[in-house]
């Protein structure tokens, strides 16, 4: 049957209607279950061995326009659609967009499950099935308030399977169900992501906000992502959350490799298990106490099966993101994994004496990254830089037990997402110019640099970058009510709100170029900052970040002197959704961590391959970007990570010498607390921030504060030279090939998994 009967079809069955006669909302539920149906239809991707991805988060976004391009039926349900007066991309937005995950190591998740189908390799994703994802983030009087974030419909992407396990915690059961999102390769066939649910999951615990009982285990299990962790019952949900997670995925793999009558014995030739950062780190003694305990291994046995099985991604370095669990919070939650953590941690106090690579410590907590790196097979950073740091500092006394197992996976970013879905006319331009190779061999992208002189290539990237930037003003017009002039700098920031990616420094600057402007120098072309971020609940400073913002909003686009030059705009509850239309739409990306502190970043690349130009710090994969693209085609600043590391180690970093000693960053941290901050923001959120920035600075904003006004300065005065812009729009684009999530999940392949 041809697409446009199918779809006729379905409009008629399930709501009497014709196409043109249907809301958008009908119309998506109707493209969604054709889309289902002809996946189902795809085959299923088999191998002698396949991996399983095991992560907390998927931060899969909309699933709708990424399975049409997969399926290679974009462009004609478009086509069929329009003819009957109805827009694709009004549909798209009727589809709730589910947010089972924080940032970039959930994003990374989802497009590595994307590039592992791509690729035909067999390979599946386990997560869990959280009712209201992430909070929704709203603004209330200048500050973020939470809200549970409904994306569960009667129909959707998740599919059930009739499977479910009991998952044990002490002497009390629960049951899982399982759900399964199926995952289209790009013209290829499919795996699937499997999400586990609780069977008594009770939605209606959720009162105000984000708050329930944190204790009510068998009814609140799925509900959030993170819940608040600040408190013990927090910490202990967590726990709960981890291990009902990886249970059910123990079993489930074990049910997988038992319905081919594998032999267990010999799993590491069947499996390959990625453990995504430490959260999944229980699967390795829960793996192996269901061998013992069930299927009769001895522990020697099942511990030699398990880690030969096992490989762990480090996705940070920051101390307070690498889990410790206090013993007696793990022997809480589940007693029955004590026994072998136990064992586990003596088999390692035998053989080292070194406090610093024992699994339990002196403080009877647990490390569980230490669990990973003993008895997983490989250990990978996910830049360089970032496994570089890994492997002389913060694991080096592990590196040099096993040197073997420390290998680098440098993240990458699935192009059908973050281009051909994304940005489709700079992808439809692109085909035209250089030919469709590259949709699936990234690195043809390169072609491009042959027209680095072709005036009419330069003048199209330039334009489309242009009607992206229209879009998206109007898009932010009737989101937030800020209007945007399309013709200004669009300078943006868009990540997890975290001191050490410094959009303090960011803010910084903006108050800067405020009092500049008031004092008469006013910029050539007139800036746009966009911001978005989510903060976690608990994080106070974080929160303080996000006031100081929206309260730098208020006053600058508020200022009749200003605000024609200098607009600023945080956009509310930035997701995925709003990252495919600000990535597209972006002539600065700004990635100015505090350089050690970011362990790759991914939207770097993805602002990269779509005509930005980076401001940045030598952190993470911007190394890597500098490398590709040379000293002429992106801006960098600040110091670097070994002097950072050093003023670490030495503890000497003083962020008050800096504010006396510069008048320029005086005046702008001063600026927090003024009498114009103070009569639109809150006193105690400013000075907290404000004493902050004084008194401790852990991340360092001051150190890199001139020069990266400086550095930004020179960004601002070069983009009036449409001419050398233009050009280093296109080596940007043309050298982001190598950050295709396909080139990341072949090493990962090749490497680590060995699938064929
Ligand atoms: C409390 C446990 C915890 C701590 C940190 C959970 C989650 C996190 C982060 C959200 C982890 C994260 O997203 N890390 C990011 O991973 C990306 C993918 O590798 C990297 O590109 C980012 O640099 C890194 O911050």
């Amino acid at each position: 049957m041809k697409l446009e009967e199918k779809l006729v079809k379905l409009t008629e069955s399930k709501y009497g209607k014709k196409i043109g006669d249907c809301t958008d909302a009908q119309l998506y539920d109707c493209v969604l279950q054709l889309s289902k149906d002809m996946m189902a239809e795809s085959p299923v991707i088999e191998g002698e061995k396949k991996v399983y991805y095991i992560s907390m988060e998927f931060l899969i976004g909309k699933l709708l326009s990424n399975n049409l391009i997969n399926l290679g039926i974009y462009e004609e349900l478009n086509d069929i659609l329009e003819a009957n007066g109805k827009a694709l991309s009004d549909i798209e937005e009727a589809e709730p967009e589910p947010s089972l995950g924080n940032g970039g190591l959930g994003r990374l998740a989802a497009c590595f499950l994307d590039s592992i189908a791509t690729l035909g390799l067999p390979g599946d994703g386990i997560g869990l099935n959280y009712h209201f994802g992430l909070f929704k983030q709203v603004f209330r009087n200048h500050l973020q308030k939470a809200e549970k974030n409904e994306w569960i419909e009667k129909n959707s992407w998740l599919n059930p399977t009739g499977i479910s396990f009991e998952v044990s915690f002490g002497k009390k059961k629960v049951k899982s169900v399982l759900y399964d999102i199926d995952v289209i390769g790009y013209e290829n066939g499919r795996n699937k992501l499997h999400l586990f649910d609780l069977e008594t999951i009770d939605e209606s615990l959720v009162k105000e906000g984000i708050s329930f009982d944190k204790e009510a285990i068998d009814k609140n299990l799925t509900l959030f992502l993170y819940p608040d962790d600040s408190d013990e019952a927090g910490n202990l949900l967590r726990i709960y959350q981890e291990y009902f997670m990886v249970s059910n995925g123990a079993q489930l793999i074990i049910k997988e490799l038992k319905d081919k009558n594998r032999d267990l014995y010999r799993m590491d030739e069947y499996v390959a298990i990625q453990i995504n950062d430490t959260h999944p780190t229980m699967v390795i003694p829960e793996l192996i106490r269901i061998l013992t305990d069930q299927e009769g291994f001895t522990i020697e046995d099942a511990i030699c099966v398990v880690s030969r099985t096992c490989a762990y991604t480090n996705h940070t370095i920051l101390a307070e993101a690498l889990e410790k669990w206090p013993l007696k919070y793990i022997e809480k939650v589940v007693p029955q994994l004590i026994p072998f953590i136990k064992e586990l941690s003596n088999r390692v106090a035998k053989k080292y004496k070194d406090e610093r690579v024992q699994i339990i410590d002196k403080d009877q907590r647990v490390h569980m990254a230490h669990i990973d790196i003993h008895y997983g097979y490989s250990v990978n950073g996910v830049a360089a830089i970032h496994t570089d740091i890994l492997k002389e500092t913060e694991l080096n006394h592990f590196y040099q037990i096993y040197p073997e197992k420390f290998n680098n996976k440098t993240n990458g970013i699935t192009f059908r997402r973050w281009l051909l879905s994304c940005n489709r006319e700079l992808a439809a331009f692109l085909t035209e110019t250089i030919g469709e190779g590259y949709k699936k061999n990234a690195d043809e992208l390169e072609k491009l640099l042959t027209k680095i002189d072709d005036q009419t290539v330069l003048d199209k990237i330039y334009d489309i970058k242009q009607s992206n930037k229209a879009v998206l003003a109007a898009y932010i017009q009737e989101k937030e009510g800020i209007t945007l002039n399309a013709d200004s700098i669009f300078d943006i920031q868009v990540k997890r709100l975290h001191e050490y990616k410094r959009q303090q420094m960011n803010a910084l600057y903006i108050i800067h170029k405020y009092l500049e402007i008031k004092k008469g120098k006013k910029p050539s072309t007139p800036l746009t900052f966009i911001f978005g971020a989510k903060a976690a609940p608990a994080y106070v400073i974080a929160q303080d970040i996000i006031h100081l913002l929206l309260v730098l909003s208020e006053i600058i686009n508020n200022d009749p002197e200003v605000s024609p030059y200098m607009k600023v705009v945080m956009v509310e509850n930035y997701n995925v959704s709003y990252a495919e239309k600000l990535i597209p739409a972006c002539d600065i990306s700004e990635q100015i961590s505090l350089a050690s502190k970011e362990a790759s970043g991914t939207g770097n690349m993805k602002f990269m391959l779509n005509g930005a130009v980076t401001l940045g710090t030598e952190d993470g994969a911007n190394v890597e970007i500098h490398q590709l693209v040379g000293d002429d085609n992106i801006y960098t600043f600040g110091k670097d990570s070994d002097t950072v590391i050093a003023h670490y180690a030495k503890a000497d970093y003083v962020s008050k010498d800096y504010y006396e000693n510069s008048p320029v960053i005086k005046e702008a941290v001063d600026f927090i607390v003024s009498k114009e901050a103070l009569a639109v923001g809150n006193k105690e959120n400013l000075e907290r921030l404000y004493k902050e920035l004084l008194n401790k600075d852990w991340f360092m904003t001051l150190l890199d504060l001139e020069d990266y006004i400086a550095t930004k300065d020179r960004m601002f005065a070069d983009y009036e030279d449409k001419q050398k812009w233009k050009k280093m729009m296109l080596v940007n684009i043309a050298k982001a090939g190598f950050f295709s999530s396909d080139r990341t999940i072949a090493e990962y392949n090749r490497d680590i998994w060995k699938l064929k």
